[in-house]
């Protein structure tokens, strides 16, 4: 009886010790890099995935800091992914659902960085996401009480923006103030404004409580108006501003070439009007239709006047269907040009239907109902008639068989990239990675979220979250590509304001452009001897300034990010 006293008692002491032995292995475990994940992390109620890159490993614990297990799980072997060249293993720890500060430990090879479990997941990141744009305001006074350590002096006043021969106009000078910078450049692009403005005024009509007043803290909160509408306002009160008289669209407002890496205050470049497009009136047409149903209810003064004005773009583009911007001799600021305007002319009529109800625009979305796709690449050229479809799907002026051909037609294309998504390393929904492909993964998710909005069905919600997690570190490069969200971030953009300001530090909330395969940039960065830490397409990224092809940051890529963290938000936050 003795001898079994003793044994026992040895055995819990022994236990005990490789308990702690373990905890204390467990703390002081490096981080791995090689284990990929969301580094601001995962819902309670949402999938939880991660992957492990070029490692051989089995199993997995989620523990705290203090080295205490929660979970163990078994990895299972994903195999090579071309893409990235990486033999990867998939984690899940789906079925832990308790809410709190962790890590992934995997023995032999470390620890992950930390991550939460918590229903305010994207709280801040979206507020963060949103607020970038206030940042990118041309013409205001940036003042503290706004931007704290990020106040500067007030931008291009455009108060003096000369004529260029391809705006049809000859001579003289207009006022064009206001809106956002593009991107890394001190452009304003009508095209561009649509596709960010629509994509995020389309939030507002399914969410609209997501950015209340006061969420912000912008110069007009506290005027009774969410603070989304109020930021897109500024944006469509330039935008405006670039209607011609006789109801066609400018294309752009920017100097002829890009300016050099100086504060916007101190750039004394002349400033242009440039070009007049059939694309960019069609695109001021959607915008400002959408606008006109958004703000009949808060500002129906501004309602009537988008209407107008997006009722004269339309016809104007109807009399001149083959105006097609290329950018003029002598200027080599963006393009958005765009030959094939199928996409434009029905988000214009699908906007101006949903606003007047008017037949004329029924026509012509009639038969491209039930085509709803996802093309890759440059959103701003091809992503266009999905922002007319989720109108559709949110202004309610469809009758069934139309909603049912519409709807259908979502889900199936929702489950395609679903499918395409999970059979795909990190759960991204495709293997080319191109200028701005971030946007590529955040416009995805905003189909699955469509589609769990018109469904209801949950398993979109989580395919939304999982795409997001690539895009908060669980991706082949390691890096969270949103600045001030995750440990190791994206946070040297190009962006010529962030670059040339004394700041060392990076506005939050900005997402990078992502990989890029093309490279475009690497000349660029030869200069400055500088190169790819890699080349193979997922990995084609760096976190570097000089770095405009994989690094940059821009409103057509923010404003998706706005949208999946707005309604993630609205979804999983109580
Ligand atoms: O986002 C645009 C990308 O799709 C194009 O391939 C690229 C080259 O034409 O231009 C990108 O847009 C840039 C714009 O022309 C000027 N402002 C910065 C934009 C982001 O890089």
């Amino acid at each position: 009886m003795k001898n079994i006293f003793f044994l026992l008692t040895a055995l819990v002491v022994l236990s005990a010790g490789s308990c702690n032995n373990q905890k204390q292995e467990i703390m002081n475990a490096a981080i791995s890099e090689s284990i990929r994940i969301n580094q601001v992390g995962y819902y309670p109620d949402g999938p939880k995935r991660f992957m492990v890159a070029d490692q051989v490993a089995s199993d997995f614990h989620i523990v705290d800091e203090k080295g205490e297990t929660f979970y163990k799980g078994n990895l299972e072997n994903f195999g090579t992914w071309d893409p990235s060249g990486e033999k990867l293993f998939a984690g899940d720890f789906s079925d832990f659902r308790k809410q709190g500060e962790y890590s992934i430990y995997i023995p032999d090879v470390g620890k992950s960085h930390p991550f939460s479990i918590a229903n305010d997941l994207y709280e801040k990141a979206a507020t963060a996401s949103l607020r970038t744009f206030y940042f990118m305001r041309t013409a205001m006074e940036m003042e503290e009480k706004y931007l704290g350590k990020f106040a500067r002096p007030m931008g291009h006043p455009d108060d003096t923006v000369y004529f260029h021969p391809s705006s049809g106009r000859t001579e003289g000078f207009v006022s064009s103030p206001g809106g956002w910078y593009d991107a890394g450049d001190y452009g304003k692009y009508v095209v561009n404004a649509a596709i960010a403005t629509g994509t995020m005024l389309s939030l507002h009509e399914i969410y609209p409580g997501v950015f209340e007043d006061g969420s912000l803290n912008i110069p007009e909160s506290g005027n009774n108006i969410s603070d989304l509408l109020d930021e897109v306002k500024y944006e469509l009160d330039w935008v405006l501003t670039m209607q011609d008289q006789d109801g066609g669209v400018f294309h752009k407002l920017t100097p002829l070439r890009h300016d050099g890496i100086t504060m916007p205050h101190e750039t004394h470049s002349k400033r242009y009007i440039i070009g007049k497009s059939t694309g960019a009136s069609l695109d001021f047409a959607a915008m400002m239709a959408q606008a006109a149903r958004l703000f009949d209810a808060v500002d129906p003064v501004f309602s009537k006047k988008c209407l107008a004005a997006a009722t004269i773009a339309h016809e104007w583009a109807m009399e001149h269907p083959e105006q097609y911007f290329r950018n003029p001799r002598g200027i080599n600021t963006g393009g958005y040009g765009d030959r094939i305007l199928k996409e434009e002319f029905f988000w214009a009529a699908a906007e101006l239907y949903c606003t007047t109800g008017d037949q004329r625009y029924y026509e012509i979305i009639q038969p491209e109902l039930g085509k709803i796709t996802f093309r890759l690449e440059e959103s701003w050229r091809n992503y266009m008639d999905n922002i007319g479809y989720y109108s559709l799907l949110s202004c309610g002026r469809l009758n069934d068989d139309d909603k049912a051909k519409v709807i259908n037609a979502l889900l199936e294309l929702a489950d395609n990239q679903m499918n395409a998504a999970y059979n795909n390393g990190y759960d991204v929904p495709f293997s080319r990675f191109v200028w701005g492909s971030n946007s590529d993964v955040l416009n995805n998710a905003m189909i699955q979220l469509y589609a769990h909005h018109v469904s209801g069905e949950k398993k979109y919600l989580d395919a939304a979250a999982a795409m997001t997690d690539y895009i908060f570190g669980k991706n082949a490069t390691g890096y969270s590509f949103v600045s001030g969200y995750g440990t190791k971030y994206s946070k040297n953009f190009h962006h010529r304001l962030l670059m040339a300001d004394e700041n060392e530090e990076t506005f939050p909330g900005y997402v990078a452009g992502g990989p890029n395969f093309y490279r475009q940039d690497s000349y660029n960065l030869q200069n400055q001897n500088v190169s790819y830490p890699d080349t193979l397409p997922a990995k084609t990224y760096i976190d570097h300034e000089g770095s405009y092809a994989s690094n940059e940051i821009c409103i057509n890529w923010n404003a998706p990010l706005v949208f999946v963290l707005g309604y993630l938000d609205a979804q999983f936050n109580d």
